[in-house]
């Protein structure tokens, strides 16, 4: 039987946290119980200190999280509606806007939730067998957790609205091919991918991997202008710390640079 904490197991490997959602019976929908977990394990990880990337799957080999739970929802009145979008839509802001890079390791369904989930996410790979959709519009919705804002952003307004209007299921290798995921690999190498990648951002100065994530966030919701003010505000940041100082000696003294990711 599923208890607290075991909805989202959340590993940890040095820098590298992997969050399983593990609710494979109802192929990871997301009912209140597993977003409180989420939110939990989200939360824990943005307070650690040491935790610079984090892979977020789904468990078994059917699905990342075929969407909210539809069950929970069925119910609802418009208030109690409106209330799981809000809060949901603030537990996946406190992944765009959190200061860890998060991997989504999509290895089955993406579907509604489990799609904006993804969506939420700093970079998107998938197993070749996974499927990808927001198919609200045939259960009489829209997509509530952020998708009608960060799908259009992402892959431009015609083909996200293409994918809502027509609530159609689209395979890895589209979804790699209009950029809602950067790269399509074997399922059975999915993680081992997530992980290599996962080492290779670790591997880099955590404040620089912070402002770069904050740079693109944050400026993509500017004019041109005051984005280009704000990267060079950022740019200027990175001189405060002591990897820009290593980063550049090390360079200068051609030996590899000793992190200390502040
Ligand atoms: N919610 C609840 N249960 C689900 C969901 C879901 N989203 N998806 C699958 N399940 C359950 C099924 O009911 C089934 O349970 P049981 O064995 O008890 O009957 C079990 O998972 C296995 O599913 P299927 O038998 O349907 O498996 P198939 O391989 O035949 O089909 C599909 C797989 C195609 C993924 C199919 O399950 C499906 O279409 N699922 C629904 C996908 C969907 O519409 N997702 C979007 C939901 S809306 C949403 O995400 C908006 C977010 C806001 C929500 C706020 C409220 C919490």
């Amino acid at each position: 039987m599923e208890t607290a904490g075991d909805l989202v197991i959340t590993e940890k490997f040095d820098a590298l946290a992997l969050m399983t959602i593990n609710r494979p019976k109802a192929l990871n929908a997301l009912d209140q119980l597993t977003l409180q977990q989420l939110d939990a394990a989200v939360s824990a990880i943005e307070a650690d200190p040491q935790i610079k990337v984090a892979i977020i799957t789904g468990s078994g080999e059917k699905a990342f999280v075929a969407g909210g739970d539809i069950g929970v929802m069925q119910p609802l009145d418009p208030l109690g509606a409106r209330r799981i979008a809000v809060d949901v839509q603030q537990l996946l802001n406190k992944i765009e806007y959190g200061s860890t890079v998060y991997i989504a390791a999509i290895n089955g369904y993406a579907l509604g939730g489990g799609c904006e989930l993804a969506l939420a996410c700093d970079i998107r790979i998938a197993a070749d067998s996974a499927q990808l959709g927001q198919p609200e519009v045939n259960l009489g919705i829209i997509p509530g957790w952020g998708g009608t804002q960060r799908l259009p952003r992402l892959v431009g307004s015609s083909m996200a609205k293409q994918l809502m209007f027509t609530g159609e299921r689209i395979s890895a290798a589209r979804a790699a091919q209009i950029g809602l995921v950067s790269e399509v690999v074997p399922a059975t190498g999915l993680l081992a991918r997530a992980r290599e990648l996962a080492q290779i951002i670790a591997a880099k100065p955590k404040m620089a991997l912070q402002l770069i994530k904050e740079a693109v966030n944050n400026g993509r919701e500017m004019d041109m202008q005051r984005a280009f003010a704000y990267e060079a505000d950022l740019f200027g940041l990175c001189f405060a710390t002591a990897d820009q100082k290593e980063g550049m000696l090390a360079f200068l003294e051609k030996r590899q640079p000793q992190w200390r990711d502040q």
